[in-house]
């Protein structure tokens, strides 16, 4: 057997930059680089094997490791998990600032590859500087806080180790039905220490996206439920997109006459204008999906985690005899609520159930209420895109005159949290199969910015726009450097409502009064956040960091920054003042949110009852 002496973190270069994944026949060079931020546990070990030159990772340096963390993120769902980054940090601050990032990437089943750095192995100079110490548990780090939110964890104490933990960190990147976070903490002085490899540990290796085929007995299952039912609805969840499923989807909904409902993660799959489409589905859904879902008598659910937003905390499917159908490659989805589980790849499940449904000359009952219903939420939608805001500027009016812009280029429009994703999932009209990219299993502040940079290095030579709330840009935003540094242009659309709106929202209309949500000063009157509100100019935020900066107050504004925005080559900040509560509200939806039995306000007490009421409604699991 041949060998090669190697270091821990040469070898982890030299392995990771030989994989490969076959999707469907095509060969796809599976890590790209690696991202993130030096420190004293990762820059004399892994960090002097990527300074190397015999390898092709390219490594971007983030500003923030969560920024990093997003960035990979955003990368991989680009490129519907089928290329991938690595990212990594030093120990303990470094290391933890990425925890959050690795759980954003797990819960939307996004394949990332953490590899922080650790602390010694050895334990000889412990304390070292960042070092948590655990009295009761010297095998404890900072890396443990990963496990909560990683599908595979790992820490490298010996060399050799690093042969069996990568080969696991393939095993559950390149599986549709695991994917998410891998971490592999790497003890700063193990990084260093060299090992006489097996030369063909680093062969080119090709894993292969293996696509579950759905059993006869299952489809036979399915088939006979559909038959069953006459009005089943269709949820298509993110699965479907990652799973190139959009067209089966379609031609399924078509056949059978039946109408779908997209989560985040689902829409764009299939075009906003197909007749089945009826927009976002759940908490955040359009009114022609909510109302067709309370009567539908099957749900079936594919490629859906089926989460609290999809499905109104369970108390959308109001037909008593609704059934759900649980397609999903993830055994752990596919049985959630009940389901009859179809443990399956999208696309293969729903060509195979089509073409046993097919032979039986299946039709729903749904009739004229598709085209119906979707007309009327055609209406509505050009209504909220068309709102004259006496005040200047209206946040829906402004996601519209972005839809009327960036649909011709099919620019990819990049968000994750506050009420934009809420007011996108039910208006945005996506052309094209991969231009929504919505983070929101995590919902996590801070991904737009960083996650559209990720895109920009997936789709290079497309828009890549992330539209923000002030809240979530200032969380995080300097990645927006990084951007500048690399000379990508991403193009930042920030509605500033002066504040957390949508929590502000969520607290009043519980009964609370304004508390703690609203971007005001401190009042010495009242000791309270209730005097001038704050005025961030997030322009010239943006000037400073090498960005160009425009400003907007108005429809007539907006509409010139975008197009200046759409010209310009590097990345630009539109800083859009919006009035604060001009956003969307919910059509036909409930949300189970854990409000106080008993308060001052009586506003809070019957907020409450009504809770009990509607949780009355929903199914108990
Ligand atoms: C990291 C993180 N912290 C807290 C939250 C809870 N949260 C959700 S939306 C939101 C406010 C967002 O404010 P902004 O970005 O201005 O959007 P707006 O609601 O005003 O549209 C908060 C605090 C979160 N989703 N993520
Ligand atoms: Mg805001």
């Amino acid at each position: 057997m041949n060998t090669v002496r190697l270091t821990v973190g040469q070898a982890i270069v030299r392995f990771l930059d030989n994989q490969y994944l076959d999707v469907d026949g095509e060969e796809i060079k599976y890590i790209a680089g690696v991202t993130g931020i030096f420190g004293h546990g990762v820059v004399v070990g892994l960090g002097e094997a990527l300074a190397e030159k015999n390898h092709s990772l390219v490594f971007y340096q983030a500003k923030n490791e969560q920024g990093a963390g997003h960035i990979a993120t955003g990368f991989a769902k680009q490129n519907s998990c089928r290329r991938i980054m690595a990212v990594t940090s030093s120990i303990g601050p470094g290391a933890l600032n990425l925890v959050t990032a690795a759980g954003t990437a797990t819960v939307n089943h996004i394949p990332v590859l953490f590899l922080p750095g650790d602390v010694f192995a050895t334990r000889q100079p412990d304390p070292v500087l960042q070092q948590v110490e655990v009295p009761y548990d010297s095998t404890m780090s900072a890396n443990d806080a990963f496990k909560a939110v990683s599908k595979y964890w790992d820490r490298i104490t010996r060399p050799e180790q690093v042969m069996t933990a990568f080969i696991n960190a393939m095993r559950v990147l390149t599986n549709p039905a695991q994917m998410g976070a891998v971490t592999i903490a790497l003890p700063q002085d193990v990084q260093g220490e060299a090992w006489d490899y097996p030369e063909e540990f680093f062969d080119k290796r090709v894993h292969h996206l293996e696509r579950r085929a759905p059993s006869q007995a299952q489809v036979a299952r399915a088939a006979a439920m559909i038959l069953a039912a006459e009005k089943p609805l269709v949820i298509c969840g993110g699965g479907v997109r990652y799973s190139g499923a959009g067209p089966e989807l379609a031609a399924f909904c078509k056949k059978f006459h039946l109408p779908f409902g997209e989560t985040q993660a689902g829409k764009g799959s299939v075009l906003w204008d197909n007749p089945y489409n009826l927009s976002g589905i759940g908490v955040t859904g359009s009114q022609a999906a909510n109302r067709l879902a309370k009567k539908a008598d099957l749900i079936i659910a594919v490629g859906t985690r089926l989460g609290d937003f999809t499905t109104c905390s369970k108390w959308l499917f109001q037909n008593p005899k609704a059934k759900i159908l649980g397609i999903n490659v993830a055994s752990f989805d596919a049985y959630k609520m009940n389901a009859e589980p179809i443990v399956a790849d999208a696309k293969l499940a729903l060509a195979a159930i089509g073409a046993h449904l097919g032979r039986r000359g299946y039709k729903s009952a749904w009739g004229e209420e598709i085209t119906r219903e979707k007309a009327l939420w055609n209406a509505e939608v050009d209504r909220l895109y068309s709102i004259e805001d006496p005040a200047g500027l209206s946040q829906i009016r402004a996601i519209g005159e972005l839809n009327d812009q960036l649909l011709p280029r099919n620019a990819i429009v990049v968000s994750g949290s506050g009420s934009i994703p809420s007011d996108m999932q039910r208006t945005w009209r996506a052309r094209v199969a991969g231009t929504y990219h919505m983070e929101y299993g995590f919902s996590c502040m801070g991904y737009e910015i960083a996650a559209a940079l990720g895109a920009k290095l997936a789709a290079p030579d497309r828009e890549c726009v992330a539209i923000v709330g002030d809240g979530a840009y200032t969380m995080l935003h300097t990645e927006l450097l990084t951007a500048v540094q690399e000379g990508r242009k991403i193009i930042v659309v920030v509605l500033d409502n002066q504040g957390f709106q949508c929590i502000d929202n969520l607290q009043h209309s519980q009964g609370i009064a304004h508390f703690g949500n609203e971007w005001k000063r401190r009042d010495p009157a009242t000791g309270q956040l209730s005097g001038p509100s704050m005025s961030v100019d997030f322009a010239k935020n943006a000037e400073s960091w090498g960005a160009v900066g425009l400003r907007a107050s108005n429809v007539e504004e907006f509409r010139r920054a975008v197009r200046k925005a759409l010209r310009e080559k590097g990345p630009v900040v539109i800083d859009a003042k919006v009035s604060a509560k001009s956003m969307t509200g919910g059509y036909d939806s409930w949300w189970h949110v854990g409000t106080a039995e008993v308060a001052d306000r009586p506003e809070v007490v019957a907020a409450a009852k009504a809770v009990r009421e509607e949780l009355a409604k929903a199914r108990k699991y």
